[in-house]
C-alpha cells in the first residue's frame, strides 16, 4: 500500500507571518514511526512548501493534516490530486478536524474520505489494517482518548533523515496538556487534556541526539506546557544536562510555557543549564480586569512585569502572545499594553485580536450571547479576521491596533525596550547563552539565501528599516549602548541580533497592515449589556474537566464580567 503524507499550508499566511522560515511536519514523522511495523506499507512525504505538486506521485491513501488557517490551501490540494488520483483515498486529521467537529461543522469535511479527530498514534495503524483487509471502516475517526505517551516511538528515523535540512531546525513533541484553565483556550478541552502527558526523559534525550547527527542544533520543544508537571520538567532538564555533560552536544532550545515559571529559581537554573534560551508565554494582556475575565488566573498572581523580568534576569528571552478584544478592555489598552510592554523588558512578542475557538467556553459565552460570527469558515484563531463581535465599537478596535503597531515600531519605543531589556541582565542569576541561541540569525539566513522569494522579503526588512532617519539612529544608538555593555559573561550582542531581527520582522509584518486586512464586527448598538453573561454560561459543561477547576474558572470569568456590567461602560 503507497500511502503521502501531505503537508499543506496556506502559502500568503507563512510568507507575511514566518518570512522563509519553515517548520517541519511533527505529525507526518510521528505517525510514520507508528506505521513502520506494518508489513507491505511505503511511506512517503510530500510538503507543499518544497516540492513542486506536479512531482506527487500516485498513492492508494493520501493523508492530510492541517489547523484552521490552512484549511482552504488543503482543501484545494485535496481537489486537486482527486482530479489526478481518483482511485485513491482521501483522509485528513489533526487541529482543524477537532475545530469543525466541535464547533458542529464537521459537514465541512465531506470532501474527504475520512476523518481524524484526536491522537492518531492508534487510531491510523488499525485504520490502515482494516483497510487492508477489506473490513468496513466509518468515515469519521475519533480517537476515544489522549494516546498514552510513554508508548510514544522515536520519530521515522528515515523520512527524518531524507528531509529535516529543509526545515528551521526541528520539532521535538515532548509532553502535551495543561493544568490551566483560561476561557479561551482550546487545549484545556480536548479530552483528557488538562493535565500533562508526557514523555520519557530517556526518549526526548535520545531524538535530541539523533537530531545532533543531521546536524540540527535549534531544537523547538512541542507541547501545550512544558511546565505543566515540575517534576518531570526538571527531569528533562537533568536528563538534557547529563547528555551534554557525557557527549560535548548541546542544542539551543526553545518552549512553551506559563509564567508562575518566575517562582522557582531552581527549575530555571535547571532550563538554563539545559540549553534553553527562549520561552513563549501566553502574556496576553497587561490590563488586569482583562486576565480575570479570561481567568488566566497564573497570570495575575504576580505583578506580570516583574514575573517577566524575573524570568529574563536567568538570560532568557520571553516571546510574548499578546491579545487585545477583550471585553474588559479599557479604552486605552493601547498605553496600557506598550506600557507593560516596557516595564516588562520584552524584546519580542507579537500582538493578535481574540479569537472564540470551539469547545472553549469563550466559544459557548459568544454563541448563547449571539456575538459569533462567521468570518474565515467561523472557527477562530486567525489574527485580525476574527469570529466574534466585540463591545468596543469596530473602529476603535482597528484604530488602536494600527496605532499599537504603528507606536511599537518606532525607533524610540523600541531602543526604551532593548535598554529595558538589558536592564534584566545585570542581575546576579544571569547566566551567558551556552549555544548560537534558538533564533540563531546565521541558520535562518542560509534558510532564507536558498529562495529567492524570501531573499527579496529579507532586502526589504532591511531596506525599511534604514529607509527612516530616525530608525537608523536609533539602531546606531542600540550598537553604542551594546558596545559599552557587551562582555563575555554579558553579551549584550546576542540579544542585540535577536532585537533587531524581531522588530525588523515588526516592520516588515506590519508596514502594509490596512483597514481591509481586518475582518472584525462589533456588538450592535442595542446590545444589552446584561448579555455579556449569557444565560447558560454558568450552568452546563461537556468538558471533561474536574468540576472544581471548571466551576474555578467560570467564577472568576463571571466575577470579573460582573463587575464591568455593575460599572456600566
Ligand atoms: C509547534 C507548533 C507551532 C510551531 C510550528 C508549527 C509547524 N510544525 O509548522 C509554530 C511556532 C510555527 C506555530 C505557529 C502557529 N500555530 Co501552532 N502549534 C504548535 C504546537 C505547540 C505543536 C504542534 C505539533 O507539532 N504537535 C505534535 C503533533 C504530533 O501533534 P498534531 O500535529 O496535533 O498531530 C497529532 C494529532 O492531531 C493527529 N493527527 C494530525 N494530523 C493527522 C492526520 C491524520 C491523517 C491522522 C490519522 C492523524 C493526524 O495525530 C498526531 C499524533 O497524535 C500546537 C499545539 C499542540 N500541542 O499540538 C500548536 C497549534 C497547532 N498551533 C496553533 C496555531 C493557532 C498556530 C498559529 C496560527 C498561531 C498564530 N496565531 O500565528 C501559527 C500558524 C503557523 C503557520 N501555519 O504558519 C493551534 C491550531 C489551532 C487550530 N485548531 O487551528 C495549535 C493546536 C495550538 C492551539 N490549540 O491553539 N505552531
Ligand atoms: S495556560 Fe496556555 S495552554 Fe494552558 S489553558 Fe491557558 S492558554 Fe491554554
Amino acid at each position: 500500500m503507497r500511502l503521502t503524507f501531505v503537508h499543506c499550508t496556506n502559502r500568503a499566511y507563512a510568507d507575511t507571518q514566518m518570512f522563509g522560515i519553515h517548520f517541519m511536519p511533527v505529525w507526518a514523522y510521528t505517525l510514520a514511526a507508528h506505521l513502520e511495523a506494518l508489513p507491505d506499507v511505503q511511506l512517503v512525504l510530500f510538503d507543499d512548501r518544497f516540492e513542486a505538486r506536479a512531482t506527487i506521485g500516485e498513492a492508494d491513501l493520501f493523508l492530510f493534516t492541517g489547523i484552521n488557517q490552512d484549511f482552504e490551501a488543503i482543501a484545494q490540494l485535496g481537489e486537486e490530486l482527486r482530479l489526478r488520483f481518483p482511485r485513491a483515498k482521501y483522509a485528513i486529521g489533526g487541529p482543524v478536524c477537532w475545530s469543525f467537529q466541535t464547533a458542529g461543522k464537521i459537514e465541512r469535511l465531506a470532501r474527504f474520505d475520512y476523518v481524524f479527530v484526536g491522537d492518531g498514534e492508534e487510531a491510523l495503524p488499525e485504520f490502515i489494517l482494516a483497510l487492508k483487509s477489506g473490513r468496513p471502516v466509518p468515515r469519521i475517526i475519533a480517537a476515544p482518548q489522549r494516546f498514552d505517551l510513554s508508548k510514544a516511538l522515536p520519530m521515522h528515523r528515515r523520512l527524518l533523515a531524507q528531509t529535516v535540512h529543509r526545515y528551521y531546525g526541528a520539532i521535538v513533541e515532548v509532553s502535551r496538556g495543561c493544568p490551566f484553565l483560561c476561557e479561551f483556550c482550546d487545549i484545556r478541552v480536548l479530552p483528557d487534556n488538562n493535565r500533562s502527558h508526557i514523555k520519557d526523559p530517556a526518549l526526548i534525550v535520545s531524538e535530541l541526539d539523533a537530531l545532533w547527527d543531521l546536524n540540527v542544533r535549534q531544537v523547538l520543544f512541542a507541547c501545550d506546557n512544558f511546565i505543566g508537571s515540575h517534576g518531570w520538567a526538571e527531569d528533562v532538564c537533568d536528563a538534557i544536562h547529563a547528555w551534554m555533560q557525557a557527549t560535548g552536544k548541546r542544542m539551543s532550545l526553545y518552549t512553551w510555557l506559563t509564567i508562575d515559571l518566575s517562582r522557582h529559581p531552581r527549575l530555571l537554573s535547571k532550563l538554563r543549564m539545559a540549553g534553553f534560551d527562549m520561552f513563549f508565554i501566553g502574556v496576553e494582556s497587561f490590563n488586569r480586569s482583562s486576565l480575570l475575565e479570561t481567568a488566566k488566573l497564573q497570570n495575575t498572581a504576580l505583578g506580570m512585569a516583574e514575573a517577566v523580568r524575573g524570568i529574563q534576569s536567568y538570560g532568557f528571552i520571553v516571546v510574548a502572545g499578546l491579545i487585545m478584544g477583550f471585553d474588559t478592555d479599557p479604552d486605552d489598552i493601547t498605553e496600557v499594553m506598550l506600557d507593560g510592554i516596557l516595564r516588562s523588558g520584552l524584546i519580542s512578542g507579537d500582538p493578535s485580536l481574540l479569537t472564540a475557538l470551539p469547545g472553549t467556553p469563550l466559544y459557548k459565552r459568544m454563541q448563547l450571547s449571539g456575538r459569533l460570527r462567521d468570518a474565515k469558515l467561523g472557527l477562530g484563531g486567525f489574527k485580525y479576521q476574527t469570529n466574534i463581535k466585540y463591545l468596543r465599537p469596530v473602529d476603535r478596535i482597528r484604530a488602536d491596533f494600527k496605532s499599537f503597531v504603528r507606536r511599537f515600531n518606532q525607533g524610540a519605543y523600541q531602543y526604551s525596550r532593548l535598554l529595558a531589556f538589558y536592564s534584566c541582565m545585570e542581575a546576579p542569576q544571569y547566566q551567558p547563552p551556552r549555544t548560537s541561541g534558538y533564533a540563531d540569525l546565521r541558520r535562518l539566513l542560509r534558510l532564507v539565501f536558498r529562495n529567492s522569494r524570501y531573499l527579496y522579503l529579507l532586502v526589504l526588512r532591511f531596506a525599511m528599516l534604514v529607509r527612516s532617519p530616525v530608525r537608523v539612529f536609533y539602531i546606531l544608538r542600540a550598537v553604542i549602548l551594546t558596545l559599552r555593555k557587551h562582555s563575555s559573561q554579558r553579551p549584550h550582542w546576542f540579544y542585540l541580533k535577536f532585537w533587531l531581527f524581531n522588530w525588523s520582522n515588526s516592520i516588515l509584518k506590519y508596514s502594509s497592515l490596512s483597514d481591509a486586512d481586518f475582518d472584525i464586527d462589533s456588538v450592535e448598538s442595542n446590545f444589552n449589556r446584561e448579555n455579556i453573561l449569557p444565560l447558560g454560561y454558568e450552568e452546563s459543561s461537556e468538558e471533561q474537566v474536574a468540576a472544581s477547576k471548571v466551576r474555578a474558572q467560570r467564577n472568576a470569568t463571571v466575577k470579573a464580567l460582573k463587575i464591568f456590567i455593575g460599572q456600566g461602560h
